[in-house]
């Protein structure tokens, strides 16, 4: 970034650094190359053994974005964007994480990263005006500022099943799958969980194992990908119009220039139009049908519309019509993440295949040979966990961050998590969240928000060097006013009724807040961007 200036104090003598930022995802790596074009002494500590976050962890079959790849991508270099070939729509997991290793190598990234190092905590020093951040392996590095770049969906949440130890075979969560090629060939597969990662995982598996059981307790609605391979020519033509196309993202709801804007209530045309609508976002292969009009996530009944023409389509899709019942989700769409898939529903069509309903038949324990379940032991050779995160929250709490006065994060957030904006929270100075609870983050295209929040905060601390300071904190009454913001705001949602993991739900005893904030990714930029225009009100500086 060569409009900015120099903000590094002298280069570390004793081992202070100006800026520690934690985790090499898509975050963490924009945030180092924003933090050197400020001229800071900037080093990044990742638990893995390479860039990439997510994409690093989550390697389980069928892993994919549901973002086209030309917009799941950053934006902030013209070179970068022009260079890099996508190869398919949607882009899968291998080449996400090799786009990744791409801008690693390219800026030069890897000489500031620490690898193989798991941050444990962080405790804030005021009379020295730095952050103490302690490593797993007992280390403690200093900085002025801290960042944390942990990813939303990082925590990853195996439930705590009885027997589980007894259990002989393998065990996978999706999101921490091995490195190392992991064949289900001939075996006896065991999948839990029907979230975006069950939903990708399962039509792969099913294709290799001999045997494959899923174990379904709240079914979602998955739409079909249409996944196809990217022509060389199509993706010039998105690259000739970039320009826009980030533009259009960056303004939008979801940070997405592909989705189209509703203007009309579902009840403002007839059955007919309205299903004509939702087969064109059906067809489209994008998880945007909860866009198609502007009330489906205010209004139950408009929302049924919806519901019940997707409904339709898992009928449709499933041979066996008692199968396809236990398939059919009841919440109202969108208000858990819509899935892409490819060949779900058609999968349970395979004789190979059996779907066990948690609902009617809990799982009562794991066994040395399998899952037991009312009246029945389910012989497995491997158990896969699709069970997701303790999102937003969870990494962030498994540290040990202690702000002014020793207060524990923990503690200021035992009733959910509480920011200003999501990027920061009072008692903490000098600490920052990128795509932090309160920030669109999850409810968008991450990496649109991960690049504003980026950008924000290589603004704010070029406003401290300005202003001659070295320390800034959000006061309360502003987070108070943005807590309320974001509860007032997802109060008037159906969001609210789902037992998502926007809601904590999925975690037990975790508070009942819904955490991202569905202002929108356009409506909220513009506000980051009055604040700062405004000189920060809300931040105080000293
Ligand atoms: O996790 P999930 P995920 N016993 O929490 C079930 C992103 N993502 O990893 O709904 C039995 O959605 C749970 O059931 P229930 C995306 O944002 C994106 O799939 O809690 N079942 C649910 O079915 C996504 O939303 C992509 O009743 C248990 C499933 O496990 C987020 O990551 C791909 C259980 C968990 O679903 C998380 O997705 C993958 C238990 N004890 C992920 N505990 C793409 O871009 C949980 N479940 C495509």
């Amino acid at each position: 970034m060569s409009a900015d200036v120099s903000l590094g104090a002298a280069r570390p003598s004793v081992g202070v650094h100006d800026l520690l930022i934690v985790g090499a995802g898509f975050a963490g790596m924009y945030m180092l190359h924003r933090a050197r074009g400020l001229g800071l002494d900037a080093t990044v500590l990742e638990a893995g053994d390479d860039v990439g976050g997510t994409w690093y962890w989550n390697r389980y079959p069928g892993a994919r974005c549901d973002i086209e790849s030309f917009e799941y991508s950053y934006a902030f270099d013209e070179a970068l964007q022009q260079e890099w070939v996508w190869t398919e729509r949607y882009a899968p997991q291998a080449e996400i994480l090799r786009y990744a290793q791409h801008v690693a190598d390219r800026f030069g990234l890897r000489r500031d990263i620490r690898f193989r190092t798991r941050v444990v905590s962080a405790h804030y020093d005021a009379a020295a005006q730095r952050w103490n951040v302690g490593t797993e392996a007992g280390d403690t590095l200093q900085a002025r500022w801290v960042v944390m770049a942990t990813g939303c969906l990082s925590a990853a949440r195996v439930p705590e099943l009885p027997g589980a130890a007894d259990f002989r075979g393998r065990q996978l969560h999706t999101g921490r799958w091995p490195h190392e090629p992991v064949s289900f060939a001939g075996q006896r597969v065991g999948v839990i969980g029907t979230g975006s990662s069950g939903i990708q995982a399962i039509p792969v598996i099913a294709r290799e194992a001999a045997q494959l059981v899923v174990f379904q307790r709240t079914p979602g609605y998955s739409l079909p990908a249409f996944n196809r391979p990217l022509p060389r020519e199509a993706l010039d033509e998105v690259k000739r119009d970039y320009p826009a196309l980030r533009k259009r993202a960056r303004e939008s709801m979801a940070g997405v220039a592909g989705y189209p804007v509703p203007t009309r209530s579902a009840f403002d045309v007839d059955e007919a139009e309205r299903d004509r609508i939702y087969e064109t976002h059906w067809r489209a292969g994008r998880t945007s049908i909860g866009r198609s009009f502007t009330d489906l996530l205010t209004d139950a009944e408009a929302n049924r519309t919806a519901a019940d023409f997707v409904r339709a389509k898992i009928r449709a899709s499933v041979a066996d019509p008692g199968l396809a019942e236990t398939l059919l989700p009841r919440h109202a769409i969108a208000t858990k993440r819509v899935c892409l898939d490819s060949g779900y529903y058609e999968t349970y069509n395979r004789d190979n295949v059996r779907l066990v309903d948690l609902r009617r038949t809990p799982i009562e324990r794991l066994t040395p040979d399998g899952i037991r379940i009312a009246g029945e032991d389910i012989a497995l050779d491997a158990i896969v966990y699709a069970t997701g995160y303790d999102a937003m929250t969870g990494a962030l709490l498994a540290m040990d961050i202690r702000g002014r006065d020793g207060l524990a994060l923990r503690e200021a957030w035992q009733a959910g998590p509480r920011t200003q904006l999501g990027l920061m929270t009072a008692g903490f100075p000098n600490l920052f969240f990128v795509t932090g609870p309160g920030s669109p983050s999850v409810l968008s295209n991450v990496i649109v928000c991960i690049e504003q929040h980026v950008d924000w905060i290589a603004g704010l601390l070029r406003a401290l060097r300005s202003r001659g300071a070295g320390v800034v904190e959000p006061t309360l009454e502003a987070q108070d006013a943005w807590v309320a913001h974001v509860n007032a705001l997802a109060a008037r949602t159906l969001y609210m009724d789902a037992d998502s993991w926007y809601l904590g739900a999925n975690v037990p005893g975790k508070p009942r807040v819904f955490m991202p904030y569905v202002g929108g990714v356009g409506p909220y930029r513009r506000l980051c961007d009055q604040i700062a225009a405004d000189g920060y009100p809300g931040f105080r500086f000293s």
